[in-house]
């Protein structure tokens, strides 16, 4: 059985976006059995869940003997092991790893920068000067996004844990109208937020806070 660390409680802008939800949606995906341990807040003390996850972020899990943090690898262990989330060795899995990549590490970045002065940062008088290279930075990306996904209904045309990862990425946006902008990204996350596993991955994520978002 898998053990997914979560926080017990986090501020009502970061509830259903903290990223024990990738690995939630990519276990119910994958119909693999799991628990959830709450990290903190009458929890795991934070002190001792530093030994699972260096940098005491969430997520981590358990998988047997092998502990294993950042979302993406956790996801990428899920897939490998389960059915429906990667196509078999060879080039469109090759394929799908590359866009879990692109998700993580060219479509995330920028729009966790301007998540940062949106919200972190935002009584920074810095963060409102910066704010439009910020949403520059973002918008060039969606559009490039948006060339990509072309007319496909998935970013390799089938689902994978490349869609998993972008939509989890593409949420973060939640708080701007920046994806009306761009209708088949739109449109791209909507079909993938109503997997059903995804719906129940976000309705045990949001059960799971002490104090829910009003
Ligand atoms: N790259 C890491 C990022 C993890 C991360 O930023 N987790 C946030 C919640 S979504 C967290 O634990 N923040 C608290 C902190 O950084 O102290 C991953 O994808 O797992």
């Amino acid at each position: 059985m898998i053990t997914c660390y979560a926080f017990g409680n986090v501020p009502p802008f970061a509830q259903g976006l903290v990223r024990d939800l990738r690995v939630r949606w990519a276990l119910e995906e994958t119909g693999t059995p799991y628990e959830v341990a709450i990290v903190g807040d009458g929890g795991m003390p934070r002190d001792a869940y530093r030994a699972l996850q260096p940098f005491g972020q969430v997520p981590a899990i358990r998988d047997g003997a092998l502990v294993l943090f950042e979302s993406g690898a956790i996801v990428m262990h899920i897939a490998e092991r389960g059915d429906g989330l990667l196509p078999p060795p060879g080039d469109r899995r090759a394929m799908a790893v590359e866009w879990m990549f692109a998700a993580l590490n060219t479509v995330e970045n920028p729009i966790q920068q301007l998540m940062a002065v949106d919200v972190f940062f935002a009584r920074e008088s810095w963060a409102k000067d910066a704010r439009p290279s910020y949403l520059a930075a973002v918008e060039k990306r969606l559009a490039d996004l948006e060339q990509a996904l072309g007319d496909r209904d998935y970013l390799t045309g089938e689902f994978t844990a490349a869609d998993l990862l972008m939509t989890t990425v593409l949420r973060i946006l939640r708080h701007t109208d920046v994806l009306a902008s761009y209708p088949r990204l739109a449109a791209y996350k909507a079909r993938c937020e109503e997997r059903p596993a995804f719906q129940k991955a976000l309705a045990d994520h949001m059960a799971d806070f002490a104090t829910p978002a009003a």
